[in-house]
């Protein structure tokens, strides 16, 4: 094993990257004397990923002293250029706070407590977020609060809590990928956007072992896929009930497992029935025989893993898709014991922990509902209120813009989330923005969001603060800090303490005084819930390099595998096999719009790009949006890779260049969307919301195109 080695005068701090799911392990560099962060290098110590970084990691250490960074509030003193990133001066803590409380109070008496909002985000750690939630509702008292996950994760959480009863991102641990017969991977770029998990994949593939893909592009890993599914976008519902009227017509279930651990079996097989992948394969677009040889694969593989991410998920039918291909798995009996299972690729750094503690409008610390009188008592001990003071389940993030449009809601608190760039139909989210009365942002840069605010508060870097993460596997993971935060720039809890302070909150925040403080009353809220922190200390989660919730006690040294005793957490112990309905795109291709849109990331960029757009590196890598479409698109259309083409939709419209490429269908456009300004493709995208997980379809909309110069 490689190892790292020390320079003269410089100490590393064993952490985690600042970006994916990933959580790939880094040693940041630090000049002692200066106390400044002067590089990174990987650990190779480290189990998940064993010293592999990806260009994001390698540079995200060039964020702290970068010279974009806020370095004092900023207050905006010519109302006028809102939506610009003009025409605000420099201020000190106490006016931005004065001016915050001012506008909070004043607006509450005005219109009531729920007119205020909070709209957050998981590139935080497990203490932020369950701050941000406590925040929400006792400090600012408002029922609307909601996160960027909502964009990212909810479907996953919603099809895997209606299948198991929990949601757990991985059933298993990541080293199992390694070591399974077969990977069935859906709606994943996995190899620029979860990298550093590839080797797993190619080791599973030197054993012997298949990979099924499940994607409309041929990308990096379905370039080695034995089976590449290249469905038309949307249609996944149709390859999920196909696959399981193959793994029956095959006789690869398992009866026993299905009768003994799991409700549902006869009515999906009925549903199913019409799903023969002659008829699929006219839905999908998707060969007969790749069809068949795709569920051959699965059924016949003694241990198999089914995994997933946003291709399938960012659909107005996500959950549904999610729980079409877990009932692969459910079928066949291939969870509940090592090196099979389920997994969604949790998106940002923080995606799982993040989502199970109170920022999403429903939830409560240690998944708890806070439609659940029960759940809500046990939190308001924690938090000393009393049950009537709790307010009620606001409404997901789209839906608060809406609410904003409509001046329903006239104020948002916005941390770490740049919704300007990253939230679907952009003309209605940034019209929504600008009709605030009042706009607080917090973040280290100056976001294209941030330009909508009135007061905007300068955070610090994942690297100047610590605290806890949960990656992408469940596990619970140390952060540390590495440099003393730059300039008057504060940590995200402190900046709530200290406002929650100033609006007479100070008895339910004052004794939390350090980020460890705030981690242990987190994990008395999460004691007892279905999320239960309770026995991850930070000392245990350091010497056995992380904990797997649920970890309920100081003796229980966490959970790895989920189901090992198949007992799933729906009350009677079983999973339940859905019979998803297949329905197609919100908008389908037509005569006025015929082309299928799509989007989404590249290795080089990271969500909005607020971060990775300020790194050289990066920005010579990727320095601008583009169409990737198929020669056959480029030639109908006259245009060829370098030339401009626009993209119009129902709700806005785009100019990209074009990037030619045989690894893409012929119907379909791709647009990835990491960009600011016009270069949004989120102009674009339809706000669709799944029904269940209020999730935008993302993956598909109907756009035409003409040639631009
Ligand atoms: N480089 C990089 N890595 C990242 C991120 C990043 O911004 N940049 N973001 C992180 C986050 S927060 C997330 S959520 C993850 C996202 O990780 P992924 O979900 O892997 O990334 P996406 O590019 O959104 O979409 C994945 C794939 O879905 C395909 N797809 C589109 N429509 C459909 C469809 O209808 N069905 C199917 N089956 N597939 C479809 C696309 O062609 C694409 O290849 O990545 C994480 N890692
Ligand atoms: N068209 C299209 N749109 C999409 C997607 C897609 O596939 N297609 N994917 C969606 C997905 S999966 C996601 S996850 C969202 C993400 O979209 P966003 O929520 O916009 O994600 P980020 O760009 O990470 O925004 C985080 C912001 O907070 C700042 N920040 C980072 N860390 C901290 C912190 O600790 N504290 C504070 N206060 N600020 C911090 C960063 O500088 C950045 O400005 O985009 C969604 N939008
Ligand atoms: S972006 Fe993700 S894969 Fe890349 S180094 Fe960071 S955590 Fe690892
Ligand atoms: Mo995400």
């Amino acid at each position: 094993m490689t190892q790292n080695i020390k320079q003269a005068g410089e100490q590393l701090i064993p952490t985690h990257c600042s970006y994916c799911g990933m959580q790939c392990g880094m040693n940041l560099r630090v000049d002692v004397k200066q106390n400044k962060i002067i590089g990174v290098e990987p650990r190779y110590d480290w189990p998940v990923t064993l010293g592999k970084m990806c260009p994001k990691g390698v540079t995200a250490y060039q964020q702290t002293n970068h010279e974009d960074r806020l370095l004092t509030p900023l207050i905006r003193d010519d109302a006028s250029l809102k939506g610009t990133k003009k025409g605000f001066r420099k201020a000190t803590w106490e006016e931005a706070y004065d001016l915050i409380v001012k506008n909070f109070q004043t607006l509450q008496q005005q219109y009531g407590k729920d007119t205020l909002s909070v709209f957050s985000g998981v590139s935080m750690t497990n203490e932020k977020c369950y701050l941000t939630g406590k925040f929400a509702r006792v400090a600012l008292q408002t029922k609307y609060i909601d996160y960027n996950g909502r964009f990212c994760m909810s479907s996953a959480a919603g099809g895997m809590l209606g299948s198991f009863g929990v949601d757990r991102g991985s059933t298993f641990p990541w080293t199992d990928i390694n070591e399974t017969d077969c990977v069935f991977l859906a709606g994943s770029n996995a190899a620029e956007c979860h990298p550093t998990m590839m080797f797993r994949i190619w080791e599973m593939l030197e054993r012997g072992g298949y990979l099924i893909v499940v994607d409309p592009r041929k990308t990096p890993v379905a370039r080695r896929a034995d089976v590449h599914l290249d469905l038309k976008p949307g249609t996944d519902l149709a390859i999920a009930n196909c696959m399981l009227h193959l793994l029956i017509r095959n006789g690869h279930i398992d009866e026993a497992f299905i009768e003994k651990h799991t409700n549902g079996f006869a009515d999906a097989a009925a549903y199913v029935q019409a799903f023969t992948p002659e008829h699929t394969s006219n839905v999908t677009g998707v060969a007969v025989e790749k069809l068949e040889r795709a569920a051959e694969i699965y059924g016949k593989a003694p241990n198999a893993l089914v995994m997933f991410a946003r291709g399938i998920e960012q659909q107005h039918k996500g959950v549904d898709n999610v729980q079409g291909y877990i009932n692969m798995a459910l079928v066949t009996g291939k969870i509940g014991r090592k090196k099979s299972g389920v997994a969604t690729l949790t998106g940002q750094g923080n995606g799982q922990g993040g989502r199970e503690h109170g920022q999403k409008s429903d939830l409560l610390p240690g998944y708890r509902k806070i439609t659940n009188p029960q759940h809500v008592k046990e939190v308001c001990e924690v938090w000393g209120i009393t049950p009537e003071e709790m307010p009620d389940a606001g409404v997901s993030a789209y839906e608060m813009f809406e609410l904003m449009e409509k001046k329903e809601i006239r104020s948002m608190y916005l941390l770490c989330s740049n919704p300007a760039v990253s939230a679907p139909n952009l003309n209605m989210v940034r019209n929504a923005m600008k009709n605030l009365d009042f706009m607080v942002c917090c973040d280290f840069y100056l976001s294209e969001s941030a330009e909508f605010a009135d007061v905007v508060l300068p955070a610090v870097t994942w690297s100047e603060d610590e605290g806890t993460v949960t990656n992408l596997e469940g596990r619970i993971i140390k952060i540390n800090r590495a440099q003393r935060p730059l300039g008057d720039s504060k940590p995200d809890w402190k900046i709530q303490v200290e406002i929650a302070e100033r609006l007479g909150k100070g008895k339910y925040f004052s004794h939390l005084k350090t980020a460890e403080d705030v981690f242990n009353e987190f994990r008395l809220a999460t004691k007892g819930g279905t999320a239960d922190y309770y026995g991850a200390t930070w000392e245990k989660i350091e010497s056995q390099k992380g904990v797997f919730w649920p970890c309920k006690s100081e003796h229980d040294k966490g959970t790895p595998y989920l189901f090992l005793d198949k007992t799933f957490y729906h009350p009677d112990g079983k999973a339940v096999i859905h019979s998803p309905v297949y329905r197609p795109p919100a908008e389908e291709p037509c005569e006025q719009y015929p082309i299928i849109l799509t989007t989404g990331r590249v290795v080089f960029h990271y969500l909005s790009g607020n971060q990775t757009r300020r790194i050289p590196f990066l920005q010579e890598m990727c320095s601008e949006p583009f169409a990737e479409m198929h020669p056959m698109m480029a030639k109908q259309y006259g245009v060829w890779e370098g030339n401009k083409v626009k993209l119009t939709t129902r709700r806005g419209e785009g100019v990209f260049k074009v990037k030619v490429t045989e690894a893409i269908r012929k119907d379909t456009v791709f647009v990835p969307y990491h960009f600011g300004d016009e270069q949004s493709v989120n102009l674009l995208t339809i706000a669709t919301l799944d029904p269940k997980s209020r999730m935008p379809e993302f993956k598909a909309c109907a756009a035409k195109m003409e040639g631009w110069t």
